[in-house]
């Protein structure tokens, strides 16, 4: 199948080279998910991409909750996970004025270097954006922004009318790339997706086969609902890496998300 048939207007509006690039890699795989990598050793991690790398079409990491991290070994893991065909996207969660955003993207961590997206909250301003795209320029890289939009954690203050003013000012941005979704609420998503429009991305977290409250405040979704309602990409943590079999659960999380993806088409 073609993307431009899998994905239909997402993939006629889109502007961005990154969100095709990710249609593409999700359309060979027949999977919209994004591996939420939350293990704490590199071993972990490793492990994982080798299980589940084919049937997951992103990686989302927290570089700065590994133990033994070490620049050398996350270069390698870095480079398994563009054999394996993912984009990273390392979900920071950058609050702060422009000029330390740029300088947060270096550091020890060096995070403009080996991501292709990042999540950043909009509280601070629209400068954040311009200071993490600035963070990539240095390196002559590209990249882009997710916003959060919405979020999945109960008693969130991300409420309606700041949802609408970070979608107002995202939506206009190019280095935005899109929005993170409350993944856990389909009629939440369908709201977030009608005013975003077509061109930009919704990814979702807080989604799970099995729905309900997860671990201290998360709660959790239906995946093909999630699609179903607009998202483009469900962001699966626990319900792949805590699995008995991983590698098994994220074949049944690609094919909710593609099933939703078909149901939304047709
Ligand atoms: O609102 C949010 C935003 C994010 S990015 N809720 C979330 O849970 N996340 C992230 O998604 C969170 O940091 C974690 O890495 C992942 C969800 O993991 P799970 O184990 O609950 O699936």
């Amino acid at each position: 199948m073609e993307p431009s048939d899998a994905w239909g207007m997402r993939w006629q509006s889109s502007a961005s080279p990154l969100a095709k690039r990710y249609m593409k890699v999700a359309t060979a795989k027949q999977s919209l998910v994004c591996l939420a990598a939350d293990r704490n050793t590199m071993a972990g991690l490793f492990d994982l991409i080798d299980d589940v790398g084919e049937h997951v079409a992103a990686l989302k990491t927290h570089v700065d909750l590994v133990d033994d991290w070490t620049p050398e070994a996350w270069a390698e893991f870095c480079e398994a996970a563009h054999e394996a065909n993912l984009l990273i996207f390392e979900d920071r969660k950058f609050a702060d004025i422009g000029k330390i955003s740029r300088a947060q993207m270096a550091g020890i961590y060096d995070i403009r270097s080996w991501s292709d997206l990042v999540t950043a909250h909009l509280i601070s301003g629209p400068d954040v954006v311009n200071g993490l795209q600035a963070g990539w320029t240095d390196v002559g890289r590209t990249g882009g922004v997710l916003l959060l939009a919405q979020m999945s954690s109960r008693g969130n203050l991300l409420h309606p009318a700041y949802t609408a003013e970070v979608v107002g000012k995202g939506a206009a941005h190019p280095g935005v790339f899109g929005f993170i979704g409350n993944g856990s609420r389909p009629e939440e998503l369908k709201a977030l997706r009608a005013a975003v429009g077509e061109e930009k991305m919704i990814w979702t977290p807080g989604v799970n086969l099995a729905v309900g409250d997860g671990e201290m405040g998360q709660r959790y979704g239906d995946p093909t609902e999630a699609v179903m309602a607009g998202s483009d990409c469900i962001i699966v943590g626990s319900g792949i890496h805590k699995a008995d079999d991983p590698k098994q659960a994220a074949a049944a999380y690609a094919r909710a998300s593609w099933d939703g993806l078909t149901k939304r088409n047709g």
